[in-house]
């Protein structure tokens, strides 16, 4: 007869956990939660709060000490020791001063900019050997994998808004960066991408060389196309909403990202919903409300915050238009079938504010 002297429940869960083993009658709703088990807070940045402490570092911290990029995290207090935003997406207010060339380098991180401090004139990313320039609230991609420097040929300093899917590259252990060395790439007309990519494009010659586009989105483009929308009824819960469409695929901005814009009418109320993505807001202009989780977030120009996956949101505008640029990771969960959303059916569709954030 065998030796039944170890063949206690007790002792099993001891052997397994010794190979490395978890029993699944333990611990199946650990593996998969009958929720989304959200690990962050919403929150905030003010814009009074941060341009001074980026201004700062415009005196002390330069390329010539060797800074590869003068930018400042926007890093959710839950999140540490991680540098991030939400949990796939990071944000950033970057600073480059006039004559200041930020160098070239590329990575597996796919990275938008939107110009939330521009005077216009020669101030520039350049992508692949095309220059993109910078006008206020221009929206410019520099998909994964592509070369891109920075440089301000003006007098006036400029300031914008970074977004990088590196906390989800970083998730999935997939991180590589390069730094450029000389000339990376061959200098391109201005409007390259635009010409092959745009409504007339060249047929039967003049191919896209790049996997992705190199776009820029110029905000008077956007804007007008908000306004030809004012007095559609919108959606019940984000108002004027427009994403910005990747030309070569008619999907979103990037694969990882959708970039939005949209329009807030004066007085205009959203209704709460939910979904499993998350989403990170820039306020363009106006001043309003959002309530996240049951707490109203106040914003005004310049504001950043962020909406964590699952958690119930719905905007109140003032008595201006409201315009809020936002990115979300929707895409990413869109493509693996795992995107969901709800509204709230309670209270009118409508939560109730149990608390006022302050940072
Ligand atoms: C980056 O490459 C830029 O190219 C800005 O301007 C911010 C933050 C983290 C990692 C890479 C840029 C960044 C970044």
């Amino acid at each position: 007869m065998g030796d039944f002297r170890n063949d206690s429940l007790d002792q099993l869960h001891a052997d397994l956990e010794a190979a490395n083993l978890a029993p699944t009658w333990l611990y199946v709703s650990e593996f998969v939660s009958k929720q989304p088990r959200v690990s962050y807070r919403p929150w905030l940045w003010r814009w009074d709060n941060v341009l001074p402490l980026l201004m700062r570092a415009g005196d002390l911290v330069t390329p010539e000490r060797g800074a590869e990029r003068r930018s400042a995290e926007h890093v959710n207090p839950d999140l540490r020791p991680f540098y991030s935003t939400s949990h796939t997406i990071a944000t950033a207010v970057q600073l480059v001063r006039p004559g200041e060339t930020a160098p070239a380098h590329r990575h597996v991180a796919g990275a938008i900019r939107f110009a939330a401090q521009s005077k216009g004139g020669p101030v520039y990313t350049r992508v692949q050997g095309e220059r993109l320039m910078m006008e206020e609230n221009d929206l410019l991609l520099t998909p994964s994998w592509t070369w891109h420097e920075h440089r301000n040929e003006t007098d006036d300093d400029i300031v914008w808004l970074d977004a990088l899917d590196f906390p989800l590259v970083n998730l999935l252990q997939a991180s590589i960066f390069e730094p450029g060395e000389g000339q990376v790439c061959p200098e391109l007309g201005d409007d390259f991408s635009r010409n092959r990519l745009g409504l007339y494009r060249p047929a039967g010659w003049g191919g896209y060389p790049n996997g992705q586009p190199v776009v820029r989105y110029p905000w008077v483009e956007m804007r007008a196309a908000l306004e030809a929308q004012r007095h559609e009824k919108g959606s019940s819960f984000d108002g004027i909403i427009l994403e910005y469409v990747n030309p070569l695929t008619s999907g979103s901005t990037l694969p990882t990202l959708s970039c939005r814009a949209q329009l807030l009418r004066p007085g205009e109320h959203t209704l709460a919903h939910r979904s499993t993505a998350s989403t990170v807001y820039f306020v363009i202009a106006g001043q309003g409300a959002t309530v996240i989780a049951g707490t109203e977030f106040a914003w005004a120009k310049g504001d950043v915050f962020v909406v964590p996956t699952w958690a119930w949101h719905e905007h109140r505008n003032g008595d201006s238009d409201g315009l809020l640029f936002s990115i979300t990771d929707q895409p990413v969960l869109e493509s693996l079938g795992m995107y969901r959303e709800q509204a709230l059916e309670e209270l009118g569709g409508r939560q109730v504010v149990v608390d006022h954030f302050s940072p």
